[in-house]
């Protein structure tokens, strides 16, 4: 357990030109598994999210829509707050480029950038992808038939010619290096730390950080010619939403560096060599680690909006419930690698691990208390070695999560969870609580009390992961709402024999809707 250590854990912020989908939604549902995790195990969380609303992409998505800019990501910001409240996210605050805040925090980090001299005068003549909203070089495009330049992203490229202030990345070569090595959980998975590391040892150039042909963004100081490069503004929100420029303030000085940045594997140059060298340069440290995982595909294929194969999280939300995505998110594919969504591969985990595994164990369990104990929970006698052995595995899942979940494994982290799961249903399946009813009362008695000790842990397990589902599970074990933490993992006494129970009510229902 700890003592209010601080834990700072951010989502990227989304662009507002389009309406969130299922790959928001995962980014999203894995901060706040981590998030709520960390809490419950009694750290000072904080979690951010939120929109990122400038740049060339946005402006052209509200002239496309005839609406102004500002109207424009007013009302698309809202629907990614929304989303969050629709996932049950418990993020702590939400972040919107739009806002002063954040005007003087990037104005900010530009005058450190221009005090530190790492930021010069001149002109960029290069390629452009608006949907990046990215610089690549000659090498880095391909040129087709037509004529036309592909970033390696598949975007179409633009040639812009412009005045423009730089950034000097190229003299940050080595010290990325130094610090990459000097901390080598930094960029997570490891897929993704080599693909960083040939990068940044392939060379850097300098990197344009303003632009001239278009103005919604925040003003250069001194120049308001010059908005700057989106993607400047956009990390800055990390800093923005902890009080920087205020780098003495207390929320500044408990929160940075953050813990985690977590990301999709798209954007993780931005994140992992662009953003330390723009705090390195700034004088501040960089975050501690920067995890990608991968993208999502639907039924085999790329999810994009002209294949018309957009997973809408509301409707996944309505067809099969909100604990039953997120568990499948977070359950389908070792967290970092790519996946794809199923139908059928939802069905199976909803109906086989969820109603039939874990639903079936706190149902049985609860039922036979409430039919066989008068409702209210069982005395238990002397503790058996399978009682023991059962006890002491929910009792051990604790540190098992711990480290599951620092590496933001949640795959394993469940898996963990489900072989405990597994065990209590074998548990229950050898120990027959149903003869011993005739049998022997007494002993049935102590098996419904092991079987219902096991379920309290199991649902504190599950707390991140379906905080709902888990807290239903607590109420039918009349758990108190303080003694749903970590520091009662494992502890005994927390349940009380002879206390009434609100009796028993199913909580993971069986996909019984049309195929789709
Ligand atoms: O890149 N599978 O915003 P964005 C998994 N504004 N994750 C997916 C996904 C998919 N198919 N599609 C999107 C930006 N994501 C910038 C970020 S941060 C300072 C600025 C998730 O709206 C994933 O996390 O394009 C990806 O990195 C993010 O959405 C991109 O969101």
């Amino acid at each position: 357990m700890s003592d209010g250590t601080p834990f700072y854990i951010t989502t990227p912020i989304y662009y507002v030109n389009d309406a969130p989908h299922i790959g928001h939604a995962y980014t999203t549902l894995a901060c706040d598994v981590l998030a709520r995790f960390k809490r419950l195990d009694g750290h000072d969380v904080r979690f951010l999210t939120g929109t990122d609303e400038h740049g060339q992409k946005v402006e052209k998505a509200a002239a496309v829509a005839g609406e102004a800019p500002q109207p424009f990501t007013d009302r698309m910001s809202n629907n990614f707050r929304r989303l969050a409240d629709a996932l049950h996210i418990s993020n702590d605050d939400f972040i919107r480029t739009t806002e002063y805040r954040h005007k003087l925090a990037s104005q900010g980090i530009w005058d450190a950038l221009v005090a530190a001299g790492d930021i010069y005068p001149g002109t960029y003549a290069g390629w452009y992808s608006v949907r990046d909203e990215a610089f690549f070089t000659e090498s880095e495009v391909t040129k087709q038939e037509n004529g036309t330049r592909i970033a390696p992203t598949g975007a179409i490229c633009e040639w812009v010619e412009e005045p423009s202030y730089f950034f000097r990345l190229s003299e940050w070569q080595d010290r990325l290096l130094a610090f990459y090595e000097a901390n080598p959980d930094f960029i997570a998975p490891q897929s993704r730390h080599n693909e960083i590391l040939s990068f940044v040892k392939g060379g850097l150039q300098d990197l344009s950080v303003s632009r001239t042909t278009f103005n919604w963004g925040i003003p250069v100081p001194g120049d308001h010619a010059h908005v700057m490069y989106v993607w400047l503004d956009a990390l800055t929100n990390y800093i923005t939403a902890i009080g920087y420029p205020e780098t003495n303030s207390d929320s500044f000085t408990r929160y940075w560096p953050a813990d985690l940045h977590m990301v999709g594997k798209d954007i993780v140059r931005f994140h992992a060599v662009y953003w330390p060298a723009f705090l390195m340069a700034a004088g501040m440290a960089p975050p501690k680690r920067v995890f990608a995982h991968g993208w999502w595909t639907n039924e085999g294929e790329k999810i994009s909006k002209s294949l018309g194969n957009v997973i809408d999280p509301y409707d996944l939300i309505e067809r099969y419930g909100l604990d039953q995505i997120r568990y499948f998110l977070l359950r389908e594919v070792p967290f970092g690698n790519d996946g794809d969504f199923s139908h059928r591969s939802m069905v199976q985990r909803m109906n086989g691990e969820l109603a039939n595994d874990y639903g079936n164990l706190v149902q049985r369990t609860l039922s036979m208390i409430d039919r066989n104990c008068g409702g209210t929970l069982p005395e238990p006698g002397g503790l058996s070695t399978e009682d023991e052995g059962l006890l002491g595995a929910v009792g051990g899942l604790l540190e098992t999560l711990r480290r599951a979940m620092d590496r933001q494994a949640f795959h394993e982290a469940l898996e963990d969870i489900w072989r405990v799961v597994r065990g209590a249903n074998a548990y229950i399946a050898r120990e027959e609580p149903w003869v011993l009813r005739k049998t022997d009362p007494a002993r049935m008695g102590t098996v419904l009390f092991v079987a219902a000790e096991t379920i309290r842990g199991l649902a504190l397990a599950t707390l991140p992961f379906m905080p709902d589902a888990s807290h239903r599970i607590l109420d039918q074990l009349a758990v108190a709402t303080d003694a749903r933490n970590y520091a009662m993992f494992g502890k005994a006494g927390t349940l009380n024999p002879g206390k009434a129970l609100p009796g028993p009510q199913g909580v993971f229902p069986r996909y019984s809707g049309k195929d789709v």
